[in-house]
């Protein structure tokens, strides 16, 4: 039997890596929640990671480097109804296309945004970026980085996110589930995945080490402070929901017939769509 969500594309990526361990997980979910593809659309970045839209039999859409977080909420604007998922790097989510996500979250659009956190820009050769760990030699900095890497859970926890969680890509059936709650869990989501880059910074080990489940030291995801504390830790690795909390989603306030947005309520007064379109005949 074909596997659930398979295109039947051989996967291009370096035996080991860990963006294998996110398809399966994600594959996974989307069978689990008895999801059916045309009721899905996956969002890539560019980076090694945004192969996944080949390899995932749904709607899938390769953004350009950096804005795949304002692709996928045209998409969830468009049609509510959808589930929204964006594939994104370190790189391509923590640098050039920091102000989407952080914006994305602020508005609690319902989108689900799983960052493929190898801690390098792999596909162009293993550059240092925004979550290099200080000191590292790459290809961009062959006496080790200088700089200090910064902390995506603490600022999508600031940015007012209402779903913040970390998985690894090598626990395959627990990063599932974290799809699974995100993808359930009403307004924006986001997953940072620990992964390694088995061709320019294996973390394998070293994430495995560190790692603990935060559901098993009593953490409570809806007390933010909590959640604070745990994205500050330096020597062990929280993986699990950070926090989670209920508000209401973007797409519920902007779409509602019954409070549209006071600027579209003027301009539908004064500007009707058939009036507006019999210019242009
Ligand atoms: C506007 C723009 N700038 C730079 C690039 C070159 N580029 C392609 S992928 C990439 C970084 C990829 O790193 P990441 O997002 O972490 O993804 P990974 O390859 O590690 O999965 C860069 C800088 C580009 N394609 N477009």
């Amino acid at each position: 039997m074909a596997r659930a969500f398979d295109t039947g594309v051989r996967p291009q990526w370096c035996p080991g890596c860990g963006n294998y361990g996110v398809l399966a997980a994600v594959r996974g979910a989307l069978a689990e929640l008895g999801l059916r593809r045309e009721e899905v659309v996956a969002v890539a970045g560019i980076g090694c990671h945004g192969r996944v839209t080949e390899y995932l039999d749904v709607n899938a859409f390769h953004a350009i480097h950096g804005r795949a977080v304002p692709v996928a909420e045209g998409v969830k604007l468009a049609n509510p109804k959808l589930t929204v998922l964006v594939h994104t790097g370190d790189g391509d989510a923590y640098a050039i296309g920091l102000s989407h996500l952080l914006h994305a979250a602020r508005r609690n659009v319902g989108i689900k945004v799983i960052v493929h956190n190898n801690m390098v820009y792999a596909l162009t050769t293993g550059q240092a970026g925004p979550t290099t760990p200080r000191g590292l030699r790459t290809r961009s900095t062959p006496y080790g980085s200088v700089e200090e890497p910064f902390n995506p859970l603490l600022l999508l926890l600031a940015s007012g996110a209402t779903f913040v969680a970390r998985g690894f890509s090598d626990d395959v059936q627990h990063l599932k589930e974290l799809v699974k709650r995100a993808i359930l869990h009403k307004g924006f989501a986001v997953i940072d995945v620990l992964q390694p880059c088995v061709t320019f910074y294996d973390t394998r080990g070293w994430i495995r080490e560190r790692a603990y489940k935060l559901e098993d030291a009593g953490h409570d995801p809806r007390d933010f402070r909590a959640a604070l504390e745990r994205s500050l830790e330096a020597e062990r690795v929280p993986l699990g929901v950070l926090y989670e909390v209920e508000k209401p989603a973007f797409e519920e306030l902007a779409l509602s017939p019954e409070h549209p947005p006071p600027a579209l309520r003027d301009l539908k007064a004064r500007l009707p769509l058939d009036k507006l379109l019999a210019r242009f005949e």
